[in-house]
């Protein structure tokens, strides 16, 4: 067992058993024993690469993949740094550590040195997995400089051009499995399968010890209620390693039905139309600045390549009525929204809701063990149809993130919901409304920032006094970083200087602001907290 994890309650995790939920089976055998019931199906199929595997095929790389990760020293328990592009390798790689029980640390290819050293340590990561090169930018050399950062072996695994000191990572995912060895590791289920990013509230991003057992279900049951089975053909546009495309249900949840998956390093709509009516594609997931996209898309140049897409998954950001509206009569697909949360619970419309609901929610429960209570600013639950802030427990959201005892105290109560920092009402049918949230975060087009994280880097310019980060409204991406700054006296201060600063500090692209307001000071509350809701609204009205 990996310690600093905060497991269930023994008695909690017995019913979860008992009722089926927990299987009690490790994701990679899971995996396996589907891939058996359709060896001859195609499983993997990659269009940039030209790759396409049967179930039979991609099992057996994975467990060659796996055995080789062994050679290389690795060992059940061991975290890999994954950061690698939507491409076969990702998920042969991410197979074969299921099957191993090394536990893949979820990166982004829009990572870059700050978050990547910060993931290695803080999961005491032994091995990171990268492109050569992903969209101008040598990732292979950032993985060697790395290495000076994280103490103990560090091996260094590149899709693409191996230099010299990396290991060739696709000829680790090369057909010949030897048979038998991967039988002998004893897996838990109940032990960390992967680790996933949270979309951060804090100045860190803190990471989510998802176990066998519950993202098995988390798939599974996701799956069901996107009608994936055996012929889905399921499309990966957005980065593989979010919860989303990865498990909401995404790669795993349809490689556990038995379908297959296609993906894209990209869900720009040229290249997925042209994709979805090659390969018959039946399932997407998007977030909803990227369907905005597809739906002008669609409107210029028709939807005759979309004949076979039967579900169209938005989530990860509020789409907003409107554009819900548009999307099954211009793109030709069932709509089913997703406000989903790595930390776990997933709310789903279902296929077979009335139009209103599916246009006008952000969904229900995936399962019926889910506990979600929505709470005053005392923890009093609120009536329905009020707005409360989102509290929940149930059998895929762990009761606390890893090593991380401190912020778990504030994140989750003491007997264990997790506060997600969303503000919904639930109506009657007991379906969820995204109204807002009362978290320090930004959602740029999906991808989740941390308000904190934004100061601190900025604060790391001299001639900053005082800064705020907040979101600023945007047609294209629902919000963007803007921060507010009161410079030190006879100081200057630029957007250009602290985007420098933060490329210096080797933090992600989509983190950086992209818009400064200098003010003489900021405005605060009652009680002289920073008051971001009177910013946000401020920025909001200077937009216009
Ligand atoms: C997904 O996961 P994360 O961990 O990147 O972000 C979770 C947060 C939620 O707490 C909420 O603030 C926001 O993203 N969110 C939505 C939403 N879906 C997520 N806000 C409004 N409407 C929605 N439909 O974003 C995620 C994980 C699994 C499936 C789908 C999305």
């Amino acid at each position: 067992m990996i310690d600093h994890t905060v497991p269930w309650p023994e008695d909690v995790a017995r019913e979860y058993v008992a009722a089926g939920y927990w299987a009690g089976v490790p994701l990679g055998t899971l995996l396996r024993q589907a891939a058996a019931l359709h060896p001859e199906a195609p499983a993997l199929i990659d269009p940039v690469a030209g790759i396409r595997f049967t179930h039979a095929e991609l099992a057996d790389r994975a467990d060659a993949c796996g055995e080789r990760l062994l050679d290389l020293g690795l060992r059940p328990g061991d975290r890999i740094v994954v950061q690698l592009g939507n491409g076969w390798e990702f998920v042969v790689l991410t197979m074969a550590c299921l099957r191993t029980g090394i536990v893949p640390v979820m990166a982004l290819p829009a990572h870059r040195r700050a978050e990547l050293s910060y993931l290695a340590r803080h999961s005491e990561a032994t091995a990171i997995a990268v492109p050569d090169r992903l969209r101008d930018f040598d990732h292979q050399r950032l993985a060697h400089e790395l290495a000076a950062d994280v103490p103990g072996p560090w091996r260094v695994l590149v899709a693409g051009e191996a230099e010299p000191g990396s290991v060739d990572l696709r000829a680790l995912c090369a057909p010949g499995a030897s048979a038998g060895r991967l039988g002998g590791l004893a897996i838990d289920s109940r032990d960390v399968a992967v680790f996933l990013l949270s979309g951060g509230t804090t100045g860190l991003p803190k990471l989510i010890a998802r176990t066998h057992d519950d993202y098995a279900y988390n798939a599974r049951a996701s799956a069901e209620v996107a009608g994936v089975d055996a012929d889905t053909v399921y499309l990966i546009g957005l980065p593989a390693g979010h919860n989303f495309p990865l498990a909401c249900p995404g790669i795993l949840g349809t490689l556990l039905a038995g379908g297959r998956v296609v993906t894209l390093p990209s869900p720009e709509p040229v290249r997925a139309f042209e994709t979805i009516a090659a390969e018959g594609v039946t399932h997407t997931a998007l977030v909803p600045a990227v369907a905005g996209r597809w739906l002008d898309h669609a409107h210029q140049h028709g939807n005759a390549q979309l004949t076979t897409l039967r579900v169209l998954e938005v989530g990860g950001a509020r789409l907003a009525d409107q554009l819900a509206a548009r999307i099954t009569d211009t793109l030709g697909a069932t709509l089913q929204q997703v406000f989903g949360m790595a930390e776990g619970l997933l709310n789903f419309t279902r296929l077979d809701d009335p139009a209103e609901i599916i246009h006008t929610t952000q969904g229900r429960p995936v399962s019926p063990a889910d506990e979600v209570r929505l709470v005053d600013e005392f923890d009093r639950d609120v009536p329905d149809g009020e707005p409360g802030s989102l509290l929940t427990r149930g059998p895929y959201t762990p009761r606390g993130y890893y090593r991380a005892p401190e912020h778990n105290a504030k994140a989750f109560t003491a007997d264990g919901w997790y506060r997600s920092g969303d503000i919904c009402r639930r109506t009657p049918g007991g379906y969820l409304i995204v109204e807002g949230r009362d978290k320090d975060m930004i959602n740029r087009g999906g991808e989740k920032i941390s308000a904190e994280e934004v100061e601190n880097l900025v604060y790391q310019l001299p001639s900053v006094a005082q800064v705020a980060a907040v979101a600023m409204p945007d047609p294209d991406l629902g919000e963007r970083v803007c921060v507010y700054v009161v410079p030190r006296p006879g100081a200057t201060v630029t957007l250009t200087q602290i985007q420098e600063s933060m490329e210096h500090a080797g933090v992600a692209r989509f983190k950086r602001p992209e818009h400064l307001v200098l003010v003489a000071e900021l405005l605060t509350t009652k009680v002289g907290k920073i008051d971001k809701k009177a910013l946000r609204a401020d920025i909001a009205a200077r937009l216009g």
